[in-house]
C-alpha cells in the first residue's frame, strides 16, 4: 500500500484502539477492520465538507454497525470537523463527551443517525435514499444530487429488518444507495457459521440490488468497487472481506477484538506490527496534512452548490422545506374544515376524519409523503390523485411500503432525518410492536415523524384478538418524547394533525377507529383545545360529583353515560385526553384544576388500565380491558367488555 493511505488508515486503527483502551470499554475491532475502506470512501469518494456538517447536498454516510463507533469519531476527528476534537477522542464514551458509545442523532456534528440498534441504520439509509430521490425530482439536480452510504456489519444483516429494507430499495431502484458489508464473518459470540450460512450476495441480488465482494484490505479494489457502485442503475452492495481487528498481532480475525480494549501489552504490540512508533492520541502532521486536504475536498463543490441555490427561483421553498417550517397557509383549508365541522357534526370513523384532514393539508404541505403497510384502504392514508414515489423520477409523495412496518417506520425516520419532507405512514395501530423499534429511534432522535395506527381498540370487531390493540395504547405513552394522539371527533382528530405537524422534534402516532363515532366537539372554541392534551368537554349540572376521562371512540360512551348520571341527579363533568404528553406539559395550576376535586373519577378506555393513575388516582373507578378481545362485531363486543355508558355510570355509583 502507497504510505499516505497505509499512514491514514492506521491512524483510524490506532486512534480507536487508544479511545477503547482509555475508556477501558468499546468495540475497537470494527473500526481496525474497516479502516481501508473507510479511509477510500473517505479520502476520494465522499462528498462531504469537514466545514459545514449540515450542507444539505452533502452524502450520507450512515454507520448502521454503530458499535464500531470509533471509526467514525476517528474520521471526523482526522478530516477536521471541529467539534471531534482530540479531547473528545480521549473522552469517548464519558458523560457529557461528543462521543458516546454509540453515535447519537444532534448530538454529535456530523453523525447522521443513531445506530446502536443493529439493523436500523441500514434501513434508515433507506429512507434517506428515497429523500434524496424526491428532492432531486422536486428541486432538481442542480441542488440535491448526493448519494447514501452504508456501513454495514454481519449483525446488520442477520436482523430482519435488513430483509425489508433490503427489498424496499431493490423495488425502488435507489441507486444511489450503497451498502459497504464489513463481511468479516465475525459476530460477538464467535464465527458467523455458529448461526449463519446465509448467502448474503445472493440474498442482495434477489431484491434487486447489484453485488460485488472485493478484499477490503486492497486500495485498488475498494477504489474499483467505489466507482461501479456509482454506474448502477441499482443499488449496490460491496461484500468488503476484512478482518476484524486488523493489526492486532494476537486478536485480529478473532471475536475477541470485538468489544473490549485490547490491554495494555496488545495495543503496544499492534504499535509495533503497524510500524507506529507516536504515542496515543498522538497524529502526526504528516498523517493530519492528507486527511485535513480529504476533509477541505467537498468545499469547492459545497460553495459552488451554495451560488447555486442563491442564484435559484426556488430557494426560499428549499430553505424552508429543509428548516423544517411548514408554509405559511399551512392550515388554511384545515381551519375551515374544523368551523365546518363544528356545525356540520360529521359522525364517522376517527380514520375516516384523519384521510378528510390529509385532503384538505396535502396540497398546502407539499413536504409531506405519506405512505401505508399495504393498508392502504384502511388507514385512510392515500389522498386521491397522488402520484405514486417510484422510479424513475420519484416526484411522488406516496410510497408503497408493502407489508414492511418496521421497515416502513425505519424508512419514515431516515426520510425525516434527510431533510426537506415530513413523512407519514400507516399500518393497523396493534402492529407497532413491529414497528416500535423504529419508533422508539424516532423519540430518542426527537425527529418529526408521523404514525397513522388505525383499528385501535376492540372496536375493529371481527379481525379479532390478534388485530385489537389492548396495550399499546399504555405501552406507547410509556415512551419518552413520543405523543399519543386519541382523537374522539372530526375537530380533535384536525387538532391532532396539527399538533403533530407542529412537532418538530417529536414523532407522533395518530390511534384511530375503525368504526363509527359521533360527534362530540359541536360548539365553535376558535382555539385548539387538544393541545392542553386534555380539557373540559362537558361541565357537571350542578354541582359536580363525577368526572369521567376518556379518549376517542369512548369519549361518546363519556357523554352518554354523563347524561345517565345527571338525569339521577349526580352532577357530573366530561373531560377528552387526546393527548397524556401534551397534557403532561401544562402548567401545574391547569393540570390540577382538570382533574379537579370530585369525589369520583372514572376513565373509560378500551384499553388497559395502566397510566391512568395520572388522572383517576389509586382510588377511582377505571372501565376498559383488562385481557384480550374477542372475535365479533364491535356492537357485540363494547357490551361483552362491559364498555357501555351504563357500566360507567355503574361504576361511579359504585364509588360515590
Ligand atoms: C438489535 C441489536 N441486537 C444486538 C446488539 C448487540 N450487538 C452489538 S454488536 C453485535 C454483534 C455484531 O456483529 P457484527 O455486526 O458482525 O460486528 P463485528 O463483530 O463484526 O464488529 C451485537 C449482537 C445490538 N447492538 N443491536
Ligand atoms: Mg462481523
Amino acid at each position: 500500500m502507497p504510505a499516505p493511505h497505509k499512514l491514514m488508515a492506521d491512524a483510524i486503527r490506532v486512534l480507536s484502539m487508544d479511545a477503547v483502551e482509555k475508556a477501558n470499554s468499546g468495540h475497537p475491532g470494527m473500526p481496525m477492520g474497516m479502516a481501508d475502506v473507510a479511509t477510500v470512501l473517505w479520502s476520494k469518494v465522499l462528498k462531504y465538507d469537514a466545514g459545514d456538517p449540515n450542507w444539505p447536498d452533502r452524502d450520507r454516510f450512515v454507520l448502521s454497525a454503530g458499535h464500531g463507533s470509533m471509526l467514525l469519531y476517528s474520521l471526523l476527528h482526522l478530516s477536521g470537523f471541529k467539534a471531534m476534537t482530540l479531547d473528545q477522542l480521549k473522552a469517548f464514551r464519558q458523560l457529557g463527551s461528543a462521543t458516546p458509545g454509540h453515535p447519537e442523532y444532534g448530538h454529535t456534528p456530523g453523525v447522521e443517525t443513531t445506530t446502536g440498534p443493529l439493523g436500523q441504520g441500514l434501513a434508515m439509509a433507506v429512507g434517506m435514499a428515497i429523500a434524496e430521490r424526491h428532492m432531486a425530482a422536486r428541486f432538481g439536480a442542480d441542488l440535491v444530487d448526493h448519494r447514501t452510504w452504508v456501513v454495514a456489519g454481519d449483525g446488520c444483516l442477520m436482523e430482519g429488518v435488513s430483509h425489508e429494507a433490503i427489498s424496499l430499495a431493490g423495488r425502488l431502484k435507489l441507486a444511489r444507495l450503497t451498502v459497504l458489508w464489513d463481511d468479516n464473518r465475525i459476530t460477538i459470540d464467535g464465527a458467523i457459521d455458529l448461526s449463519d450460512a446465509t448467502d448474503q450476495l445472493a440474498r442482495f441480488k434477489a431484491a434487486g440490488w447489484a453485488v460485488k465482494a472485493i478484499d477490503g484490505h486492497d486500495l485498488g479494489q475498494i477504489g474499483r468497487a467505489l466507482a461501479w457502485a456509482r454506474r448502477q442503475d441499482k443499488p449496490t452492495l460491496i461484500a468488503c472481506k476484512t478482518r476484524i481487528g486488523k493489526g492486532s498481532p494476537n486478536f485480529e480475525g478473532t471475536h475477541d477484538v470485538h468489544g473490549k480494549a485490547l490491554g495494555e501489552a496488545e495495543v503496544a504490540a499492534t504499535r509495533k506490527a503497524l510500524g507506529w512508533p507516536h504515542e496515543a492520541f498522538v497524529v502526526p502532521d504528516e498523517v493530519y496534512r492528507p486527511w485535513r486536504a480529504a476533509g477541505r475536498r467537498g468545499a469547492r463543490v459545497r460553495k459552488a452548490w451554495a451560488a447555486r441555490l442563491a442564484a435559484s427561483p426556488a430557494r426560499a421553498e428549499f430553505e424552508r422545506a429543509v428548516a423544517g417550517a411548514l408554509p405559511a397557509h399551512a392550515f388554511g383549508q384545515l381551519d375551515a374544515f374544523i368551523a365546518e365541522a363544528e356545525q356540520a357534526r360529521p359522525a364517522a370513523a376517527t380514520r375516516q376524519h384523519s384521510g378528510t384532514v390529509l385532503e384538505r393539508i396535502f396540497g398546502e404541505i407539499p413536504d409531506l409523503i405519506g405512505g401505508s403497510a399495504d393498508l392502504t384502504g384502511s388507514n385512510n392514508t392515500y389522498v386521491k390523485n397522488t402520484q405514486v414515489l417510484d422510479a424513475p423520477d420519484y416526484a411522488g409523495r406516496y410510497i408503497n411500503y408493502g407489508v414492511r412496518e418496521f421497515g416502513m417506520a425505519a424508512a419514515m425516520n431516515g426520510l425525516a432525518l434527510h431533510g426537506g419532507v415530513i413523512p407519514y405512514g400507516g399500518t393497523f395501530l396493534v402492529f407497532t410492536d413491529y414497528s416500535r423499534p423504529a419508533i422508539r429511534l424516532a423519540a430518542l432522535m426527537g425527529i418529526r415523524v408521523i404514525h397513522v395506527g388505525t383499528h385501535d381498540s376492540i372496536g375493529l370487531g371481527e379481525d379479532g384478538p390478534t388485530h385489537q390493540p389492548v396495550e399499546h395504547l399504555a405501552a406507547l405513552r410509556a415512551m419518552p418524547n413520543l405523543h399519543v394522539f386519541r382523537p374522539a371527533d372530526a375537530v380533535e382528530v384536525a387538532e391532532c394533525w396539527k399538533l403533530a405537524l407542529d412537532a418538530q422534534t417529536a414523532p407522533s402516532v395518530m390511534a384511530l377507529s375503525r368504526q363509527k363515532t359521533p360527534a362530540v366537539r359541536t360548539a365553535p372554541i376558535g382555539e385548539n383545545l387538544s393541545a392542553r392534551g386534555a380539557y373540559q368537554l362537558a361541565a357537571a349540572e350542578g354541582p359536580a360529583q363525577v368526572t369521567i376521562f376518556a379518549t376517542g371512540t369512548e369519549v361518546a360512551i363519556a357523554l352518554a353515560a354523563r347524561d345517565l348520571l345527571q338525569a339521577d341527579g349526580v352532577g357530573t363533568r366530561v373531560v377528552s385526553v387526546p393527548c397524556f404528553e401534551h397534557f403532561d406539559r401544562q402548567p401545574a395550576d391547569y393540570q390540577a384544576a382538570l382533574i379537579g376535586e370530585t369525589p369520583v373519577r372514572v376513565a373509560v378506555e378500551a384499553g388497559v388500565r395502566m397510566g391512568w393513575e395520572r388522572f383517576i388516582g389509586e382510588h377511582g373507578a377505571f372501565v376498559g380491558m383488562t385481557g384480550f378481545g374477542a372475535s365479533a362485531p364491535d356492537k357485540v363486543l363494547y357490551p361483552h367488555f362491559g364498555i357501555t355508558s351504563e357500566a360507567v355510570a355503574a361504576a361511579a355509583k359504585a364509588k360515590l
